[in-house]
Order: C-alpha cells, then sequence, then structure tokens
C-alpha cells in the first residue's frame, strides 16, 4: 500500500464527504466509497461513533486501498492511531479529542490535522497551533449529530474567512439548497453526511454537489 504523504494538500476543499456507518444503514461504506469517486469526490473522513477500534481498524484498511488507488485523501476522525496503521493522509480531531500539539507530534509534519470548530476564537488557535484546515459549524440544524450548538450560518462563516487562512469546510444540515449561499461565503468547502449518503444514488448526488459548488 503506498501513502499518499508528504502533505496531501491539494484536495483539501470543495466536496469533504463524510462516511459514517451509522448513517449509511446497511450500505457498507466502501460501496459508498466507490460510489462517490465515481462521482468525483476526493476527500473523505471515515467518522465511526459505534463500532470497536478493530472494526474501526479494519474499514479504515479497506477505505484507504480504495481512496489510495484514485489520489482521494482519507482522513481518519478521532484516532491518531488508526491514521498511522493504515497509512492515512490524516486526522480530525475535536474540540474534545487529543490536544493539537500531541497529534502533530504523534503524526508528524506530513500528514493532515483538521480540527473541529465553533467558534472565531477556536478556529485562530486551530490555525495558530498548525491545524492543516478546520472544519466550522453547525451551518444549520442536522440530525447526523447533537452538538450542542445553535447554527452558526453563513455569516459567522463570513466572519471566519475573514481572519482564518488555511482551509475551512462548513459542516452540518448542507444541502443543496443552503449550499449556494454558502458558497458566496468564500470558505473553502463543505462536509456533507446525510445528504449524499441517504441520498438514492450516491454517486449523482456527489455529482451535484461538485457541480452546486463549483457554479
Ligand atoms: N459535526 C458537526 S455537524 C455534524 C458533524 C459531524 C454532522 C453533519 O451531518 P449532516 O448530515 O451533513 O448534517
Ligand atoms: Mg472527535
Amino acid at each position: 500500500m503506498t501513502s499518499l504523504s508528504p502533505k496531501n494538500q491539494q484536495n483539501l476543499h470543495g466536496l469533504y464527504l463524510l462516511l459514517d456507518p451509522e448513517v449509511a444503514g446497511d450500505i457498507p461504506l466502501t460501496d459508498i466509497t466507490t460510489q462517490a469517486i465515481d462521482g468525483g469526490a476526493r476527500l473523505f473522513q471515515y467518522r465511526a461513533k459505534g463500532p470497536s477500534r478493530g472494526e474501526i481498524y479494519r474499514v479504515a484498511l479497506e477505505l484507504r486501498e480504495i481512496t489510495a488507488a484514485h489520489n482521494a485523501t482519507l482522513i481518519i476522525n478521532d484516532w491518531c492511531d488508526i491514521a498511522l496503521a493504515v497509512e492515512a493522509d490524516g486526522v480530525h480531531l475535536g474540540q474534545d479529542d487529543l490536544p493539537l500539539e500531541d497529534a502533530r507530534a504523534l503524526l508528524g509534519p506530513d500528514r493532515l490535522i483538521g480540527i473541529s470548530t465553533h467558534s472565531l476564537d477556536q478556529a485562530v488557535e486551530a490555525e495558530n497551533g498548525g491545524a492543516d484546515y478546520i472544519g466550522f459549524g453547525p451551518m444549520y440544524d442536522t440530525k447526523t449529530k447533537d452538538t450542542g450548538y445553535t447554527p452558526r450560518g453563513p455569516n459567522a462563516a463570513r466572519e471566519l474567512r475573514a481572519h482564518v487562512s488555511i482551509p475551512i469546510f462548513g459542516i452540518g444540515g448542507i444541502n443543496l439548497t443552503n449550499i449556494t449561499e454558502l458558497h458566496a461565503t468564500g470558505i473553502d468547502g463543505i462536509a456533507v453526511v446525510s445528504a449524499i449518503l441517504r441520498a438514492p444514488e450516491v454517486d449523482v448526488a456527489v455529482k451535484r454537489f461538485i457541480a452546486a459548488w463549483s457554479d
């Protein structure tokens, strides 16, 4: 298996598809990933909250093979050890996960680290701490995650853009209707779960999101 490091930053824009087995239901994440790649997606995060770490590792290995074959970026949510073990491109961490500094010490300079942020202060802190990108949200109401935050909305994304230079991905409740106003904020991309994983045809949904983001 070939690693995509050193730092595979070229895919840090546009559609960022989060692969969550709870949302995918009966459809294997490997099938979803293959369909999404067919539709043009090149940036993925494996986000599994329920399975054992052994199971997360096994699925991550499969996702790594599929994504690596298509020069697609694979980020692992939460677990630095699994990201390293499967030679993923990086890790995504929340505010209550391993601190950025420690994650960087483990992962080294060549892997990507993304940080979930919910305020301008957190976003600036992540950038100053050496994050490669940030997620910012929830942008809108979402049923996929109980975030504990009110929706931040596009104006907050616009404000963030004025203060943060690293790639910003809006997340939470993003669909083909609200994508247009988010694109106008100048952020770099959108992290999407249910609107694509629950679509009748993942490849078609991916194509629509990519087209909407580039229009
Ligand atoms: N973090 C903030 S909102 C969210 C995560 C993981 C879930 C987004 O899912 P959806 O289905 O795109 O609203
Ligand atoms: Mg986390």
